[in-house]
């Protein structure tokens, strides 16, 4: 019953989360990613020390066998974009809705320990309140927030109805090193960062008044090994993982650009649809149940960001 799994384990959260469980003494991880965006190369450290699968969760057959016993489970596999999930819904849907019930249903007939889940902060969508507690009614505003909503209630559903012991963590605006910045869909931290190295103009959605609590990757990871240690009593419960803060994207994008000592006027252009428009996380559930202690300020993860993209891109 030793086993760990990460599902999405070569994404840029996955690989960060790999690479923690190693370091806090897991012998070996078992990767479970289709590589659509995930890539080997996140995990290319400690590839002797990781069982990589390369399947894609929406086949069960294929994934079913890897669950049998596994000690833990951190599902994060997922198609992770708000337009992407608007323009493409089809695929969006079956990632992760459909695919986040394979998984939960891989782990119960595996008789797996806890599971993980990698639930979004899109949740909540527009709320007059702000931090946002876990208490609060959830408001999809997209396909996305809505399939990942979806997967915190299977979770729930099944920690319920089958004992599977399962903890959603909403992920807000995870960034880091190995984001990758080549789609359209990327997080706009990668953008940011891809801009600024290249010393050309942004484009930024909207008016850049949008506020977003941006979550360092290796304090999110830190939670979600808590969130597998934590009592039995956190099964089938909800938990924000952000960091607590809160920028807009004009503040985030003119402090990248003093820490680079330039100075790069954005593109503005017309709102993206299904945009939330403010997010920040209250911490207090999180820290009084998990244990949550995030390390980095935003600034240091920018720091630390940056000199990751400045190194290898
Ligand atoms: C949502 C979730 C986040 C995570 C993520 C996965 C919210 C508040 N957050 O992130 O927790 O689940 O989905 O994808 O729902 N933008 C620009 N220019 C660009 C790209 C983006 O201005 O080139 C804006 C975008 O309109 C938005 C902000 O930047 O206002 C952040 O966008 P994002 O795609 O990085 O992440 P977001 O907030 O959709």
């Amino acid at each position: 019953m030793n086993q760990t799994i990460v599902t999405g384990g070569a994404g840029f959260i996955g690989s960060a989360l790999v690479r923690a469980l190693l370091a806090d003494g897991a012998p070996r991880v078992s990767v479970i990613d289709n590589l659509n965006s995930g890539k080997l190369a996140n995990l290319e450290e400690v590839r002797d020390r990781v069982d990589f699968h390369q399947a894609d969760i929406r086949d069960y057959p294929a994934i079913a066998p890897l669950f049998q016993d596994a000690g833990r489970v951190f599902h994060l596999a997922a198609i992770p974009s708000v337009p992407r999930s608007i323009t493409e819904p089809v695929p969006s849907h079956e990632s992760n809705i459909d695919g986040t019930f394979n998984v939960l249903r891989a782990a119960c007939e595996g008789r797996a320990g806890r599971v993980v889940y990698a639930a979004s902060s899109s949740a909540y969508g527009d709320t007059e309140v702000l931090p946002k507690t876990e208490a609060m009614s959830p408001n999809p505003l997209s396909p996305y927030a809505l399939q990942k909503l979806v997967g915190e209630y299977y979770a729930s559903v099944f920690s319920k109805c089958y004992g599977l012991e399962t903890v959603s963590l909403r992920f807000f605006n995870v960034f880091g090193p190995r984001q990758d910045p080549s789609s359209p869909y990327s997080g706009v931290l990668s953008l940011f960062m891809k801009h600024l190295l290249a010393r050309t103009q942004p484009t930024i959605f909207g008016d850049g008044e949008q506020s977003r609590d941006f979550t360092y990757v290796e304090d999110v990871a830190a939670l979600c090994i808590k969130a597998a240690r934590a009592p039995a009593t956190v099964s089938g419960r909800v938990y924000n993982a952000g960091n607590g803060g809160r920028f807009t994207l004009n503040q985030t994008w003119s402090a990248l650009c003093a820490l680079d000592g330039v100075s790069i006027h954005p593109i503005f252009a017309g709102p993206r649809a299904g945009d939330v428009r403010h997010s920040q996380a209250d911490t207090a559930a999180a820290v009084r149940d998990l244990g949550h202690a995030p390390q980095f300020t935003f600034e240091d993860g920018l720091r630390r960001t940056l000199e990751w993209y400045r190194a290898n891109c």
